[in-house]
């Protein structure tokens, strides 16, 4: 992670932070490198070999800890220490060209991550260089489908639920105001 456990408080907690990290994203590291070694996937960037085995039955469990290991990584990364609020600059001018406005993209971000029945993520992509909210299911992410992620939120119930039990909304309306890092998703869209 790019911050001490302690860093997102009181938004998600040392807690929720040591056994997501420590226990949940490391488990999916630790299966991932186990099912690789020694095969020709051990030395390809972790990227293509999430798009190499994608929809590959025979390789479902590989992808899905490779995934959430990428997923993961990428979530770190779309949280930050005094983060929320707007976007500034090129992003800002995207959200509100392609959403019409950065309440409607905020509107649709909650819903995504709310209506995500069971396990999955909430993200913003850009797709055929348009913005857009999706939403996957357990591992899925949207470099299968050759969108370009900008952005993710967590809903698995381990992201959210020693601190916000069952009010995932409330855990939703914290990573809006108060963590999510526009540093970052400006980054991945001045880069794609
Ligand atoms: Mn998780």
């Amino acid at each position: 992670m790019p911050y001490d456990y302690t860093a997102l408080e009181p938004h998600v907690s040392k807690s929720t932070l040591e056994f997501h990290h420590d226990k949940h994203h490391a488990a999916y590291v630790k299966k991932f490198n186990a099912a690789v070694e020694g095969t020709d996937l051990d030395s390809e960037p972790l990227e293509a070999v999430i798009k190499a085995i994608a929809g590959d039955s025979e390789k479902a469990g590989v992808f899905n800890n490779a995934a959430q290991a990428w997923n993961h990584t990428f979530y770190w990364n779309s949280m930050k220490p005094s983060g929320g609020g707007m976007p500034t600059g090129d992003l800002a001018k995207k959200i509100e060209a392609d959403f019409g406005s950065f309440e409607k993209f905020a509107e649709a971000f909650k819903a995504a991550g709310a209506t995500q029945f069971g396990s999955g993520w909430a993200w913003l992509v850009l797709d055929n260089g348009t913005l857009k909210v999706t939403k996957t299911l357990n591992a899925d992410n949207p470099l299968t489908s050759g969108q370009v992620p900008l952005l993710t939120m967590d809903v698995w119930e381990h992201a959210y639920y020693l601190d916000y039990q069952n009010k995932r909304p409330d855990y939703i309306g914290a990573f809006l105001n108060s963590l999510v890092n526009w540093d970052f998703a400006a980054k991945n869209l001045a880069a794609a």
